[in-house]
């Protein structure tokens, strides 16, 4: 695929966002001057968009430098102030470059509450995989709920690859034992496990995400060699709470935002880049195969803030 193609996916995606913020902030981009009031429309349009308090302070600081300095004059010049911004506070969420050469098989645990989005993403990362040319395994270690364990095996029937499933009730730390034993003797190159969101309580599930964790270090030293906590981009700031309570228990690698087409506030990508520090592996921006982007900081503040034509109305966009 294309690098335009891959972008194409990330900025259909960004839409909602993108128009919203554009219908505040395209009046103040157009302008030929910027003043000091003109910043107050920009506060508000990041702050209703969810990019947070502190990183909209940080684009205000730095558009006020630059307004002092007489190096921001018309709109555009704003614009570009505030891209930039951005894509410096999203690099510190960018992920650092990938070990050469990959343990094999390498481990990854998706972890995150109910309907966030896990077993899609590990659909669509198993169909990644496979494009570039490597064995992926999915694990459907789901076994909380029968219908999980069935969804996770027509997504990888979807992506083609072979998967390892559990029984309902099942143990799902042994489901991953068996699966990482499986990998290792097929020399298969990457072990996707998919996990439950919900138990009994919120505390049992913790301990079986651990369980799991500790197990699967057994079976194969080193592993799992990421966790990586799903996020509903809808969801907004709840996944805060949701990060700092996984990141304890868990010791969390990375994350994944999911559901960023179903929102107008994809700013919360900004907030949560801004707050946890925590490399942001990829975006769901759909519910395709395809929908799955990885994080790139310049690339997204590009899709947010991007001029776009508004389609006419009863134009059917
Ligand atoms: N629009 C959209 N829907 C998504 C995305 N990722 C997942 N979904 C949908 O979210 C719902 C829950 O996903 P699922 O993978 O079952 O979540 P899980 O409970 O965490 O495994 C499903 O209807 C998915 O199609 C995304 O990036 N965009
Ligand atoms: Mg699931």
């Amino acid at each position: 695929m294309s690098e335009r193609t891959l972008f194409g996916r990330l900025r259909a995606g960004l839409r909602k966002t993108r128009q919203a913020l554009q219908e505040r902030l395209e009046a103040i981009f157009s302008r030929p001057r910027v003043d000091a009031n003109t910043l107050e429309a920009l506060e508000e349009a990041l702050i209703l968009a969810d990019v947070g308090v502190r990183a909209t302070a940080r684009v205000l600081q730095e558009a006020t430098a630059r307004l002092r300095a007489k190096t921001l004059q018309g709109g555009e010049d704003l614009r570009q102030c505030v891209m930039a911004t951005l894509r410096d506070i999203l690099e510190a969420a960018t992920p650092p470059p990938a070990t050469d050469p990959l343990p094999r098989p390498w481990v990854l645990m998706l972890v995150g509450v109910n309907g966030v989005g896990k077993t899609t993403t590990l659909g669509k990362l198993a169909y990644q995989y496979r494009q570039a040319g490597e064995r992926p395994l999915l694990v459907a270690a789901d076994t909380f709920r029968a219908a999980a364990i069935e969804q996770a095996v027509i997504w990888a029937e979807r992506a083609g690859v072979e998967v390892v499933k559990g029984q309902p009730g099942g143990d799902a730390a042994a489901v991953a034992f068996d699966a990482l034993q499986a990998a290792c003797a097929r020399h298969l190159d990457r072990v996707l496990i998919d996990t439950a969101g919900r138990l009994h309580t919120k505390a049992h599930l913790m301990q079986e995400l651990a369980k799991m964790r500790r197990v699967i270090a057994r079976a194969l030293p080193g592993a799992p060699h990421e966790v990586w906590l799903v996020l509903d981009a809808t969801t907004g700031q709840n996944g805060l709470v949701q990060a700092q309570q996984f990141h304890e228990q868990l010791g969390l690698t990375g994350l994944v935002l999911t559901k960023l087409d179903g929102t107008a506030k994809g700013g919360i990508v900004v907030h949560i880049a801004e707050q946890l520090r925590l490399p942001i592996r990829y975006l769901g921006v759909g519910e395709g195969l395809d929908d799955l982007r990885p994080f790139d900081a310049q690339a997204f503040a590009e899709a947010l803030l991007e001029y776009e034509p508004i389609p006419e109305r009863g134009s059917t966009r």
